[in-house]
């Protein structure tokens, strides 16, 4: 069921600068007009701002950048994907708080993230440095009907939907260097985190872990990266809205997911392999034990690199990195 304060918001992003009366609001919602005036007053509290008239009602003005639970749902276009969000100003990481709500039945689509992170982590325990309002910082609860071995697709589609809201932001065509990292200009700008939990044959959760450096300066970012990461107002020399870009990032996913449900994989590892960095080249590629040369084919239906050894045979890999 979708809460009051979500339908009120709703109403209230489709007629903004319109007055609306409070006897409207009340019907439409079904609660008192008291009622309807204390979720005002929650909303200024986050920076609306808001003009009430006695005699025609209330009028939304400004409509603050923060972020909150109310400004992400503020015209927010997604049927099931964010509709129910979980923000916290300052957090370890977004993946324990989406563990955690997955496992206390969280609804698919359910959205966590955080102003900041303390804790951010990447794959295999690295850091994942992810400062104050400088970016996006959020966990998405996924439960697909999908075989748990089919799970890195949706690592996969992941980075097609990163790259194409990127993209619009950008003048820079991004790349996705195999399995989770988007470049720009050849430096890293956003990185995924999939983690499951599921059963042989069958998913419980997804939470698909989504970091985007959106307005760090070169300084701002951590000198054990800056060398290799970049940001969209490194590259474009702009500060941009995070709820604005999180926004179209939900839509866009929302819309790719539900044709990977309906169509399955193909559409995504050709829109992967349209982006995907060093394809068709020769790479270098590096796993904890050991590390070799071999030219970069494509990805496989189950998310594994596909390349050619030495000895001239397709052969996949699952785990590792491409060196750059
Ligand atoms: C990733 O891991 O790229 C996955 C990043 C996922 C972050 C999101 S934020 C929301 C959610 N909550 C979390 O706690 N995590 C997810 P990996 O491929 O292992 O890359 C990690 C490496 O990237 C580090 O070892 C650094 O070298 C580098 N790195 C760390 N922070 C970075 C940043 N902000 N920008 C670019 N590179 C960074």
């Amino acid at each position: 069921m979708e809460s009051t304060r979500n339908k009120l918001i709703k109403i209230l992003a489709g007629n903004q600068d319109k007055y609306i009366s409070g006897q409207l609001l009340s019907e439409r919602l079904n609660i008192s007009r008291n009622a309807v005036w204390k979720h005002m007053k929650e909303l200024e509290k986050d920076g609306y701002v808001i003009v009430g008239k006695s005699n025609k009602g209330y009028k939304i003005t400004n409509t603050p950048n923060k972020l909150s639970e109310n400004t992400i749902q503020w015209g927010l276009n997604t049927q099931w994907l964010g509709r129910t969000i979980i923000h916290k100003e300052t957090t370890a990481s977004t993946q324990i708080i989406a563990h955690q709500a997955a496992q206390d039945n969280a609804k698919h689509g359910t959205i966590i993230i955080a102003d900041e992170q303390t804790k951010g982590r990447g794959r295999m325990d690295r850091t994942w440095h992810s400062a104050q309002n400088k970016g996006i910082w959020l966990s998405i609860i996924l439960r697909p009907a999908i075989l748990p071995y089919l799970a890195p697709q949706l690592t996969l589609l992941t980075a097609t939907v990163l790259a194409e809201t990127i993209r619009s932001y950008t003048n820079t065509e991004p790349l996705i260097k195999w399995p989770n990292d988007i470049l720009l200009n050849n430096k890293k700008t956003a990185g995924i985190l999939t983690e499951m939990q599921a059963e042989q044959d069958q998913i419980q959760y997804v939470v698909i872990g989504i970091g985007v450096n959106v307005n760090q300066t070169y300084n701002e970012l951590p000198q054990d990266v800056n060398l290799n990461a970049t940001s969209l107002q490194i590259e474009t020399n702009k500060d941009w809205s995070i709820k604005n870009i999180i926004q179209d990032l939900l839509v866009t996913f929302e819309k790719s997911y539900e044709t990977y449900m309906k169509n399955g994989f193909s559409e995504v590892k050709q829109k992967w392999e349209n982006s995907g960095f060093k394809i068709g080249e020769n790479i270098l590629i590096k796993t904890s034990r050991d590390q070799w040369e071999a030219a970069f084919l494509g990805i496989a239906e189950d998310g594994a690199l596909i390349y050619k050894g030495i000895d001239k045979e397709e052969k996949r890999l699952y785990s590792g990195e491409i060196e750059w």
